[in-house]
């Protein structure tokens, strides 16, 4: 096939906005796509965490810790997906809590609806983290706007998987403050800050020293390979009720030993948050914890990787696709499912999963700016 097996979308009219590689995005760049990121984010940060568009809550909308954690029955599968794989000896020790909670905070009443509901484990791993991003982009462009940046400001995605092997935390999100002396909202402490163990070098990463493992990032792009997107060992993850964790097929055809996470969502999504996290004991280590994880600015670059990738394995061969038979009973239930979210009005931001499978149409209207096939079509 032409153009090393790239199967092309049909162009949709624009504007269609471009998440572009922060690698790219020097902070000199003329839009100050970066800056203006940092800045939105100090706005958002400034909010109250029962605000919708805070970003606590935000990040909450992940996951979030039950503040009554010592009384917490791990059995209760309405609780906490993380916690209920806690030892209930070991809860006192563990960090899996607000690392922001402060005495003076107030909850919002609508938690038990909008919080909590990542979906890991599953098929569904892909389309919830795409409207999660989707939300989350449009409630930073409206603080861009309002502080005079770009229009069309758009997130950037971080390329671990660089053919150069680079597995480092981008030079922008490093250092505490800008070169203009502002504060860096996108560098935080609370990365992989351990020293390694003997023979394996110290991976400090807002040194920029080169995070996990050779295999944490999947250099060999093994991810991109299967075929089928439903199952545990494919691309997308196994058939699954909407549930945090995954909770087995609606229809029992599908045996539930097929039932799990795909290739994806383990490696190299999984290994690079833990490798940049780090140890989840010592309480630094929040992108390697579902209830913290979004707390950290790359979450949201890390995951517009994980949908970049989503959209190569699309567009690299005519026979991957989406789950999409209306026939089967389990592909139209992942068709309809729709998730709860708050718009950036702080209104009805429901999405349906078929809403979201073509990034370049309505109501997300994004493409990447590189979805070029690493393997050629091979
Ligand atoms: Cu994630």
């Amino acid at each position: 096939m032409a153009n090393g097996g790239v199967v092309r979308r049909p162009a949709v009219p624009s504007p269609v906005r471009i998440r572009q590689n922060i690698k790219s995005l020097a902070v000199t760049d003329p839009k100050k796509i970066v800056a203006f990121f940092s800045r939105a984010i100090e706005k958002m940060q400034a909010l109250p965490i029962k605000n919708p568009l805070s970003w606590r809550y935000q990040a909450a909308i992940h996951d979030y810790p039950f503040p009554d954690v010592d009384a917490l029955d791990p059995r209760d599968k309405t609780k906490s997906f993380n916690l209920r794989r806690v030892d209930p000896a070991d809860l006192a020790n563990t960090f899996d809590r607000d690392p922001l909670a402060r005495r003076e905070d107030n909850l919002p009443d609508d938690r038990g609806t909008f919080w909590r509901q990542c979906q890991h484990g599953s098929w569904f791993f892909l389309p919830w983290h795409r409207m999660y991003l989707h939300h989350f982009e449009k409630i930073v462009m409206d603080q861009v706007a309002a502080l005079g940046g770009p229009k069309d400001w758009a997130l950037p995605y971080w390329d671990w998987t660089a053919s150069d092997g680079d597995q480092r935390i981008p030079t922008q999100c490093r250092p505490p403050n800008f070169p203009d002396g502002t504060k860096n909202f996108l560098s935080i402490p609370q990365r992989n800050s351990l020293p390694g163990v003997p023979p394996r070098p110290p991976q400090i990463a807002n040194n920029g020293d080169r995070l996990g493992g050779a295999d944490s990032m999947d250099k060999g792009f093994l991810c991109l390979i299967p075929s089928d997107f439903t199952h545990h060992a494919g691309f997308g993850g196994g058939a699954s009720l909407p549930q945090h964790g995954g909770e087995g097929p609606p229809d029992a055809k599908i045996p539930s030993d097929l039932a799990g996470d795909g290739v994806l969502e383990g490696k190299p999504h999984g290994s690079m948050h833990v490798a940049t996290g780090g140890i989840a004991r010592d309480g630094t280590a929040w992108m390697s914890l579902f209830t913290q994880a979004a707390l950290d600015p790359i979450f949201w670059m890390h995951h517009c990787n994980v949908d970049r990738l989503w959209e190569i394995w699309i567009q690299r061969k005519s026979a991957n696709r989406n789950p999409d038979d209306r026939n089967d009973k389990n592909d139209a239930k992942w068709l309809d499912q729709s998730f709860k979210f708050h718009d950036r009005t702080k209104g009805n931001g429901d999405l349906q999963v078929k809403q979201v499978l073509n990034t370049r149409n309505p109501p997300l209207s994004y493409e990447y700016d590189d979805t070029t096939d690493p393997l050629k079509g091979a």
